[in-house]
């Protein structure tokens, strides 16, 4: 086609899709430049781009540069609009197309029909906005064929702006026009791996970031950490980190302590670490307006304060009363803010919660800055309004913290929680879905919560498990420790105000239904930590989506109960109701203590291996010395599977100091089976004792260890 007929078939389409849309009335379509940047990737642009005005790309890491023109057939194009005020994106796509994405977004996993705005927003249970604007912003749709294939697009501006999920998909943003990024692909999980490639990957964390994690608003004092820490190991339900929120803090200044409450941080901390048990600590960005207090002082000195529009330090109300905000867009305040870290990680801190970074500010507009405030920018980066900066206020946040952890621990894998946080921004923290209530709806919509957020690049994020605000009790509790093992990030956590929700809290039966989960959680960790390596590497979630297993079979495609960790393991929670599941021969993996009524059902998929461990209390004392292979063979009696296996901290993994095993069991006849044990990378060499446990209809079926002669014969 040449490049009129192009622009008359926009125009066609824009005027068959024009009849009952308001912000129509008064929009000028206008002309775009497009290309191919790489085989299956197309970049759109409207005619008036200016560069200056939405790039550098805070998600994009990579250069687009066009190296093709866009193939006649390409069938995904936006098309561009103006209003006097927004600039205008449509974008029609063909009949049965499913939509996913958009991040951290309230509703159901499957997008069609549905509109949120993207405006980083301190959301307390979710009450405010109708739940449609959340803590982050994913200017991200993914987009399913009948027949499986896909395409993903990127918004590439940070902007306040709105996503429409109806056909045509409308893109309305209140910045400038900017760039429109298309992925096409054969598949959903090539779409992911082309956004990660794009947007960059979550780094490996640090083994102790996938154990289980207890925190409150707040443990007060230091003792009651203590107390916390000592029941975890008294009623051996396995736990490896214990959270600090604000009163920690001397009157909510952050990097300071309360003088009373936790008097001594380090003691605490090698206390806790003696306990096999980490520690993470809140850090806030609003900086309490006080002459005499340091981090105040050095950030006026230093002229790293967001300005109003009067180019004035801009002041607002959080936790700690009057606060100023770090200028996170200028190179000189992120590096001031990384160094804030150099001494407060001495103290034996493992890992930094960023919180209130949308940024909440309890008394501007929409609960934040006003946007006209004013970010200089430097480097790179453009000075430019709050309307433009403030969706990544918390990314650029993050990023900085992250220098700075890294700074003070060069040899420790850094770990970070971020509440809020935009597209690409698994570069820098694991993040969780915020202010959450205590209630089932919330409970069950954690499920597509946590996968959309995999769907949208960020792998690791979970939800408060027992739910924040509001009174968990013991039914909702058991229900939701029951899905701890298999949230990516796995923390439960409370507000100030409401019932202490502890595993324990509730008595006997929930104790016993949460160290029930948990012990799985530990028992699943060289599977989920072999997850964890696909995910740093390759961008695929953790957690996946059931239609992952068998993207033609659309019955799959609104399935939000029941879901996929990795592709070997399908998850039925024991709430379910007649969930759409995958065909093919899934077998129960027979868990220890199996009938409490609460367990979600675990199948292992025809022809799988998965590896687990024995229990642990810590992942501290994680080992695969000894690894239980779990093993559903096929009708042709085979099965395969990996275990991606280092020492869990520190840096050596990039050098090598790994092993990425794979394994294939074979029926040799009747009882007997052999395994063979294949390096596919990594320069380690560990001796491993194995058992096979035959998962069958209804059981399971162990052959006792070996470490040489890999036959093994099971007792059926
Ligand atoms: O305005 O630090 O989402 O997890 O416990 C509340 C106190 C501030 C909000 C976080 C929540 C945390 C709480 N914070």
């Amino acid at each position: 086609m040449k490049r009129s007929n192009i622009f008359l078939a926009v125009i066609l389409i824009y005027v068959a899709t024009a009849c009952g849309h308001k912000e129509m009335d008064n929009s000028v379509l206008i002309n775009q430049k497009e290309g191919l940047v790489a085989e299956d990737i197309a970049v759109f642009y409207p005619d008036q781009f200016d560069s200056v005005q939405t790039l550098p790309s805070m998600a994009v890491i990579k250069d687009l540069n066009f190296t093709n023109a866009l193939p006649g057939d390409w069938a995904v194009k936006p098309e561009f609009s103006t209003t006097d005020t927004s600039s205008i994106v449509r974008i029609p796509f063909p009949k049965g197309t499913d939509l996913y994405g958009n991040g951290e977004v309230t509703g159901p996993l499957r997008r069609n029909g549905t509109e949120i705005k993207l405006w980083n927003t301190d959301n307390f249970g979710y009450g405010k906005f109708d739940g449609k604007q959340l803590y982050q912003a994913h200017p991200w749709v993914l987009g399913v064929r009948p027949d499986g294939s896909s395409f993903g697009i990127i918004a590439d501006n940070t902007y306040r702006q709105t996503f429409e999920l109806k056909n045509p998909i409308t893109i309305t943003s209140q910045g400038p026009g900017f760039r429109v990024i298309v992925i096409e692909k054969d598949n959903p999980e090539d779409v992911l791996k082309a956004l990660a490639d794009l947007t960059g990957k979550m780094k490996l964390p640090p083994l102790w970031a996938l154990g289980y994690q207890q925190s409150r608003y707040s443990y007060y004092p230091d003792s009651q950490v203590r107390e916390i820490a000592q029941s975890f190991r008294e009623k051996q339900i396995p736990c490896d980190v214990i959270w600090m929120d604000i009163n920690y803090m001397d009157g909510f200044r952050i990097f300071t302590f309360d003088e009373n409450g936790f008097p001594d941080p380090k003691k605490l901390n090698d206390d806790l670490h003696s306990m096999n048990i980490k520690a993470v600590y809140m850090i806030d960005p609003g900086v309490k307006r006080d002459s005499s207090y340091t981090v105040y002082q050095q950030g006026s000195a230093g002229n790293h304060w967001v300005q109003n529009a009067e180019g004035d330090e801009f002041n607002g109300e959080v936790w700690p009363g009057q606060c100023a905000f770090p200028d996170f867009t200028r190179p000189e305040t992120r590096e001031w803010w990384a160094g804030l870290y150099q001494d407060f990680m001495k103290l034996g801190i493992d890992g930094i919660w960023n919180d209130m970074n949308e940024p909440a500010v309890f008394d501007g507009p929409e609960g934040s800055m006003p946007f006209d405030n004013i970010h200089r920018g430097g480097g790179d980066l453009p000075a430019g309004e709050h309307i433009r900066y403030h969706n990544v206020y918390g990314l650029l946040m993050v990023k900085a913290s992250r220098e700075g952890i890294m700074k003070a621990n060069p040899d420790l894998r850094p770990f970070i929680l971020s509440r809020a946080n935009y597209l690409g921004g698994q570069r820098y923290a694991a993040t969780w879905s915020g202010d959450n209530v205590s209630s089932e709806a919330h409970m069950k919509m954690s499920i597509p919560m946590t996968i959309t957020l995999g769907l949208s690049g960020q792998p690791f994020n979970g939800p408060d498990i027992g739910g924040f605000t509001g009174d968990a009790n013991e039914e909702l509790l058991a229900q939701w420790m029951s899905l701890a093992p298999y949230y990516p990030f796995c923390r439960n956590h409370s507000a100030i105000d409401v019932v202490r929700q502890e595993p324990w809290s509730f008595g006997k039966k929930t104790e016993d239904v949460s160290r029930t989960a948990v012990n799985r959680r530990y028992r699943m960790m060289p599977y989920l930590y072999t997850l964890f390596h696909e995910a740093s590497i390759s961008g695929l979630p953790v957690m996946r989506p059931a239609f992952f297993a068998d993207v033609k079979d659309q019955k799959l495609r609104k399935e939000e109960e029941a879901f996929l960790l990795g592709d070997k393991l399908l998850v039925i929670p024991s709430w379910a109701k007649n969930p759409a599941l995958p065909k093919g021969d899934w077998k129960s993996i027979p868990f220890e203590h199996e009938d409490d009524g609460y367990q979600a059902t675990v199948k292992l998929k025809d022809a799988s291996i998965v590896p687990m461990s024995k229990l642990i209390q810590s992942t501290e004392e994680y080992s695969t010395d000894s690894l239980t292979l779990y093993v559903n063979i096929n009708e042709d009696g085979k099965a395969e599977g990996e275990l991606y296996n280092d020492a869990g901290q520190g840096y050596d993994y990039q050098s090598g100091g790994y092993e990425w095993l794979q394994f294939k069991v074979s029926n040799k006849n009747g009882s007997s089976y052999s395994l063979e044990v294949n390096k596919k990378d990594g320069s380690w060499d560990k001796h491993h004792t194995y058992r096979l446990a035959i998962v069958n209809e209804g059981g399971v079926s162990y052959s006792d260890w070996k470490t040489e002669d890999l036959i093994f014969s099971v007792n059926n």
